[in-house]
């Protein structure tokens, strides 16, 4: 079967691995609300969504969707739709409300409270340490511009360790730390909207050192299902120039190899330490760093939601990139329709991506704990919400998931972004991910027709249609 053989109607005919895991994520400065609720601290996306002009009609986390409270009807809502796995992420802050020292049992109380709910409704926690709320306190000394951010990250995985890790399974360090990095000290797109290309590559450096060193805290109080999430773009030239490849080269290298190459290798991709420092922000690495960078995992994390056609410029486009040394660099636009996000839709993208992590990082067993896309939800007349879009986008990439699984891609799970529509960060709450709807207002959670649509694609794995 090819991706494009797939419709809505024919979803049976999509098979995964026996034991194959089904979940939906989501993150925690994204749902949880409750920003100042039981000792927490402020984190860095309290402040930059606080700050004039940084998010979408000056959108923030304050009240998101009340997670903190409604967590008892979401776990509800992941059991009707028959999950397997949900994949949340704990706020630091709630934690450690200064980043170190005191810590907040309020904070951990509160995971402690969803985790059980989970193992209850028979849902596998997948933990995720970091999807970036960083502690407001560890920015104003540097943030991850600053090594000793890194130290930090792994005392705190020591102590959310010591609460959870008696009942979570699976834990993750770090979700994207390309964008914890690029856009948020290059581009300045996300918190702490920095534009300092200095400071962007040694926060990559250091949140690569930070997964290291918590990755040995964590091997070492016994945890053995250990991951990263990173999230990849495949990058094509728009055409066989010299100059647009080279410009393919140099995105890929950092969206694509700079994080995942010396977790697995023990090694930066030379070309991109060589672009780094040729543009005056070498990656700040100490003897025996990438030792510790590259302890061994048990999986790796991916996230895909579209590919990128790029192309090289006479002249500087002007535009904030992400990227150190791209100044010009220019993206296509997407060919054919693209989600409320402008991204493209490109489930073949998907396929090509998991078979060339399948040859880069060899013997990891791939979890997909993001995919999704974003599309104009609304409750229609019969109190449904019908959303053909992300129903077609799912099974696609479903399908398109598979066939990299039939040729060799070694892909143990699947987790949909997102389980309830969120806050999406600078684009705030007019980006609808979900698959399950929330109305702002009254926080009524509604599931589209893509979770029915999922729902129905798990009962089949697991009925063995
Ligand atoms: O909402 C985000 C998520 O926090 C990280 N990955 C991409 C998603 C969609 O933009």
């Amino acid at each position: 079967m090819t991706s494009t053989d797939v419709r809505p109607d024919t979803a049976t005919g999509l098979s995964f691995p026996p034991g194959f895991t089904f979940g939906a994520a989501t993150a925690s400065y994204q749902i949880e609300g409750a920003v100042d609720v039981d000792g927490r601290g402020p984190s860095i996306w309290d402040t930059f969504s606080h700050t004039p002009g940084r998010t979408h009609l000056g959108h923030t986390g304050d009240v998101a969707v009340e997670h903190y409270v409604r967590y008892p009807q979401d776990v509800a809502l992941m059991k009707d739709l028959g999950l397997d796995a949900y994949r949340f992420s704990v706020a630091w802050p709630r934690v450690l409300p200064t980043g170190a020292g005191a810590v907040e049992q309020r904070g951990l109380d509160f995971y402690r409270r969803l985790t059980d709910e989970l193992l209850e409704a028979g849902i596998a926690p997948w933990l995720t340490l970091y999807h970036w709320d960083l502690p407001q306190a560890l920015q104003d000394r540097g943030g991850w511009a600053d090594r000793d951010t890194a130290l930090r990250f792994a005392d705190y995985a020591g102590v959310v360790y010591d609460a959870l890790g008696d009942r979570v399974p699976h834990w993750s360090t770090l979700n994207e730390p390309m964008c914890s990095s690029l856009l948020g000290y290059m581009a300045g797109q996300h918190a702490p909207g920095h534009q300092d290309a200095v400071e962007a590559s040694r926060a990559v450096h250091h949140l690569l050192l930070g997964h290291g060193l918590a990755t040995q805290v964590l091997r070492d109080k016994g945890a053995d299902h250990l991951g990263i999430t990173l999230n990849f773009t495949p990058m094509s030239p728009a055409t066989d120039s010299p100059a647009d490849v080279d410009a393919a080269r140099r995105l890929d290298g950092q969206q694509n190899r700079m994080f995942l190459v010396p977790i697995v290798t023990g090694e930066y991709p030379a070309d991109v330490a060589a672009d780094l420092a040729a543009a005056g922000a070498p990656l700040p690495i100490e003897d025996g760093d990438l030792e510790v960078i590259s302890t061994p995992l048990d999986w790796l994390g991916v996230n895909y939601y579209f590919r990128s056609v790029v192309q090289a410029v006479a002249e500087p486009t002007g535009k904030a990139s992400p990227f150190i040394g791209a100044e010009r660099v220019q993206d296509l636009e997407p060919a054919g329709p693209t989600t409320t996000m402008g991204w493209g839709i490109n489930p073949e993208g998907f396929t090509e991506l998991l078979l060339r992590l399948r040859d880069l990082a060899p013997g990891l067993p791939l979890f997909i704990t993001e995919n999704g896309s974003a599309w104009p939800d609304q409750v229609s007349a019969d109190g449904a919400v019908h959303d053909p879009e992300r129903v077609d986008y799912l099974l696609r990439h479903l399908a398109a998931m598979t066939e990299a699984i039939d040729a060799g891609a070694d892909v143990r799970g699947y987790f949909a972004w997102s389980l309830l529509d969120n806050y999406e960060w600078a684009r705030g709450y007019d980006q609808r991910f979900g698959l399950v709807h929330v109305d702002y207002e009254t926080q009524v959670r509604t599931p589209k027709d893509s979770a029915h649509a999922y729902a129905e694609v798990l009962r089949q794995h697991r009925d063995g249609v």
